[in-house]
Formats: C-alpha cells, sequence, structure tokens
C-alpha cells in the first residue's frame, strides 16, 4: 500500500507506542452540518485526549490516505468544499485523483488497519437499510476484516437493526454493550434488542478485546455505548421522525452514498435539532470510552 501520511503526533505516539485512537472524518464533512461539525471534531478530540489517548482524524487528503489532520487540512474538511465521501471501495479512486476525501467507517478502518491502530470510535455504524432492499453499508464488510475495537452508539435509528445485529452474527463481530444489555438506539438509548454480551468497564472491555486478538480472530469487534437518559431522545418521537424522513428521500429518489447523510439531515430538522445534540454529545461520549480503551490496552 501506498505509505500512509502521518500527522506529526500520530507520527510519534506510533513511535513511542501510545494509546491512539482513529477517528472517521465523514460525519464532520457529510454527516453533520455546519458549524456543528466543528464542535463535534473538537469534541471527538478532546474525549480521546481526555482519557489519555492520541486522537487522529483519517482522511484521504490530496490523494495522501491520512492519519492525524494538520489544522489547515481540518479547516478544509470542515468546510468541506470538494470533500467527497469515501468509502473503503473509493480509497484507491480518491488517491489515484488526487482528491480530498472524507472517510466513513469503512474506509477508516481500512486506513486504521494498515496503520496497526487497534482502537476506533465513531457516532453509529452504517449497516442494513429498510429500504431501498439490498443496500447495506460498506461499514459491516469491513468491520468482518479489520482486527479493530469500534466504540458506537450502536447503528443509526434510520436503518433496520435487527437485520443490522444479525449481520454482525454472520460476520462473526462480537457485539458488547458497555453498560446495557440491548442494543443503544444511537438517538436513544434503548432499541429492545439483546446483545449477546455485556462490559461494565474499559479495563474489562479491554481483556475482551485481548482475547479476541489472541485468538487471532480478523475482525473487529463491536462496542456499542447508550446515551444517558436525561440526553437521548424519545423512541416515539424519533421513530416518528424517521418514518417522514424516509417518505422524502423516496419521494425524491435519493439512493446510493447520499442516503444516509440525507435521512441524518432529515431526521435533525424532524427533531428541531435535538438530534444535533445528542449526536454531538454521543461521538464525545464514544471517543471518550475509545481512549479508554486504547489506554488500558497499552498497559495490558
Ligand atoms: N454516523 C453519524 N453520521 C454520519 C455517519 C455515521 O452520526 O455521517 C456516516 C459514517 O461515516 C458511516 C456512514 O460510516 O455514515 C455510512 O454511510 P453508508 O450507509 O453510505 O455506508
Ligand atoms: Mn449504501
Amino acid at each position: 500500500m501506498t505509505t500512509l501520511k502521518y500527522s506529526p503526533e500520530i507520527q510519534r505516539a506510533i513511535h513511542e507506542r501510545l494509546p491512539i485512537v482513529a477517528l472517521e472524518s465523514s460525519v464532520i464533512a457529510q454527516g453533520l452540518p455546519i458549524p456543528a461539525n466543528r464542535a463535534a471534531a473538537e469534541r471527538m478530540m478532546r474525549g480521546v485526549r481526555d482519557a489519555g489517548a492520541v486522537p487522529g482524524i483519517t482522511a484521504v487528503v490530496d490523494g495522501a490516505p491520512t492519519i492525524g489532520l494538520s489544522d489547515q487540512e481540518l479547516e478544509r474538511f470542515l468546510r468541506r468544499d470538494g470533500v467527497r465521501k469515501v468509502s473503503a471501495r473509493d480509497l484507491p479512486i480518491a488517491m489515484a485523483q488526487g482528491a480530498d476525501g472524507a472517510t466513513t467507517v469503512a474506509a477508516s478502518l481500512a486506513l486504521a488497519g494498515a496503520a496497526g491502530i487497534r482502537v476506533f470510535a465513531t457516532g453509529g455504524i452504517g449497516g442494513v437499510h429498510r429500504e431501498p432492499a439490498f443496500d447495506e453499508s460498506a461499514d459491516l464488510p469491513e468491520l468482518a476484516r479489520q482486527p479493530i475495537l469500534v466504540v458506537c452508539a450502536g447503528a443509526k435509528s434510520i436503518l433496520d437493526l435487527p437485520a443490522t445485529l444479525e449481520r454482525l452474527e454472520t460476520l462473526g463481530v462480537p457485539v458488547v454493550g458497555y453498560r446495557t444489555s440491548e442494543l443503544p438506539g444511537f438517538f436513544t438509548a434503548t432499541t429492545g434488542l439483546p446483545l449477546p454480551a455485556r462490559a461494565e468497564s474499559a479495563g474489562e472491555i479491554a481483556e475482551m478485546f485481548s482475547s479476541h486478538l489472541a485468538l487471532g480472530r480478523t475482525q473487529a469487534m463491536l462496542v456499542c455505548q447508550p446515551l444517558p437518559d436525561d440526553v437521548a431522545l424519545d423512541s416515539a418521537e424519533v421513530d416518528a421522525a424517521i418514518g417522514r424522513a424516509l417518505e422524502s428521500a423516496r419521494a425524491q429518489g435519493v439512493r446510493g452514498a447520499r442516503i444516509t447523510p440525507f435521512l441524518l439531515g432529515a431526521v435533525e430538522r424532524e427533531t428541531g435539532g435535538r438530534s444535533l445534540a445528542v449526536n454531538l454529545a454521543l461521538l464525545e461520549a464514544n471517543a471518550r470510552l475509545a481512549g479508554e480503551v486504547a489506554s488500558a490496552l497499552a498497559n495490558h
């Protein structure tokens, strides 16, 4: 693979074997509106640092697959001019074309895996869409390919969650609830869908992940952290908002890579922007937990 480009801070962290947490950039350049995307980037990085780890946002910068953005590079991705959404399969094309690409979970895992980084945080992973039929995020097969600990708040609630959990089982990806026995619903704390495993601390997660790696397992391990009840949105309200968002996607013929940003934007309008505050809170909380697990792994 073309050599990855590292920021000086990530370079040093690799050299000194400091705990590193990789972060995605699609949520910054496509998933969240300006200026909330800046708050998201800052809060994710602060969360990782508070836990004693080094954050590295992944992206394709001028065609270079990169871990750790400089301030100027981050500004470009926050302004999002000419920044395309890049999933795993799009990486070589963005590289050959010298493009700026914001990486989804799938593409970020591919870059983190190539760099040997073992911990990653995001908001919600992609999964099996409710419609159109057969639209399944490339996040799922990439989770099956990279032995990385992934902290999320579940799959985005715009998805078919039971089908997404079944696919994760088929792919051999362990799914662990952090202080919960249920799959969190991203905007909501619960979904009623039971999870196969539960952990109470970052140390316990690190222990599970170490066993996973010791076995030579090649998949990711997914840790799902629910939002505290007082921050989470009401399920009925979110369901109704998603129903209306799906209807407008259908009416406007939105498909393919555009569907996820479209639905997230529609839910935000439907909830009067409250989903946005929730999204920022869970991004920070997930980054912090990922930092704690990375630190625990480094002391293992
Ligand atoms: N979660 C969010 N906002 C986002 C995404 C996730 O809160 O923008 C992005 C992630 O980058 C995820 C991608 O990998 O959406 C999934 O897109 P698709 O369904 O096209 O694979
Ligand atoms: Mn898709």
